[in-house]
């Protein structure tokens, strides 16, 4: 921008002293760890994202910290213990990375991460973080409804169902050598719930870009569902006159359904759902009905048995 005005100087002298500075400790940093030096600048601050506060966010609960949001993770691909994903979900390559947009749609693309990121404005969005297993957390994660997506490709008016797929790489993920599931991961929303505005695409958490254990480069997070419903680190979108198959519920019916409503009142077949533990917490809390957004979402289940559509 200075350039026009100024053509004989230096950009080393138009650029702020503090992003050398900056930038200088990167490359020291990174020397240090054997790193190349020949990176873009933008690398000092790879990272970071821009971001307005979202209305949609929840309030009055206290956030889990970074460490456990980040160390304590379920990502089957990397092992099945909390810290395995921490501990080999680096060995993933997030970029370049694309997205198949397909099925039943106008417009099937095939999207690159970088412009998924300029779909719509970046927002924290503070929900809360059910897992199936009965722990809980409160999360700032960073994106955009998953609406804004969904608007673009057009679906025909045959598309009933969403379906999500994960990235399945045996050669960054062991946990696919076990059979657990059956791989690539796979989950499912309705229509409407894909539309519902709480639907997130998530690309970071706590203002920086997701760690690979938390589902880089892009998740989806169902803030009323159990965890399981948010689909990491996604290759693929299709749009489906069908209920899509789930790796969850293939796996095992009685146990995962299709909807997995945060639901105090229908227990998993070996625990209560009744309550949960806050991780940090040391007693348990109850559990909330739709995880405490049954004001936005009670309204897409009226007429259905949650008991039989658990
Ligand atoms: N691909 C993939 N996505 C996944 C999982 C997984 O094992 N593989 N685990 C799910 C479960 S059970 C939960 S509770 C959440 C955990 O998200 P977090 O580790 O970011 O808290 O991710 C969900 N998404
Ligand atoms: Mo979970």
């Amino acid at each position: 921008m200075l350039i026009g005005k100024k053509p004989d100087i230096a950009s080393s002298e138009i650029t702020p002293k503090s992003l050398w500075l900056d930038r200088r400790r990167f490359i020291t940093g990174a020397a240090a760890l054997g790193i190349g030096v020949a990176l873009p600048r933008e690398a000092a601050n790879a990272g970071t994202l821009k971001f307005t506060k979202s209305p949609l966010s929840t309030k009055g609960e206290e956030l889990t910290s970074l460490k456990d949001v980040t160390g304590y993770n379920n990502f089957y691909e990397f092992g099945t213990d909390k810290s395995d994903p921490a501990a080999y979900a680096g060995a993933m390559k997030t970029r370049p990375w694309t997205v198949e947009i397909s099925g039943e749609v106008r417009k099937p693309v095939t999207l690159d991460i970088e412009d998924i990121l300029k779909i719509a404005p970046i927002e924290e969005r503070i929900y809360r973080h059910r897992c199936v297993e009965a722990w809980s957390m409160v999360v700032p994660w960073n994106g955009f409804s998953l609406s804004a997506l969904i608007n673009r490709v057009e679906p025909t008016s045959k598309a009933k169902f969403v379906e999500f797929t994960s990235l399945a790489d045996s050669k960054t993920m062991p946990g696919l050598l076990l059979p657990y599931l059956d791989w690539p991961y796979r989950e499912g929303l309705r229509m409407d719930e894909a539309m519902h505005p709480l639907t997130t695409l998530v690309v970071g958490l706590y203002g920086e870009t997701l760690k690979n254990q938390n589902g880089a480069p892009l998740r989806l997070v169902v803030p009323w569902k159990y965890g399981f419903k948010g689909a990491k680190s996604i290759v693929r979108i299709r749009f489906l006159e069908r209920q899509p198959a789930t790796a969850w519920n293939t796996a095992n019916p009685s146990e995962f359904g299709f909807y997995s409503n945060v639901n105090p009142e229908v227990d998993h077949p070996r625990w209560t759902q009744a309550k949960e533990r806050r991780i940090g917490d040391f007693f348990r809390r109850p559990t909330l009905m739709f995880n405490g957004y049954g004001e936005q979402v009670a309204s897409l289940y009226r007429g259905m048995d949650l008991k039989t559509f658990f």
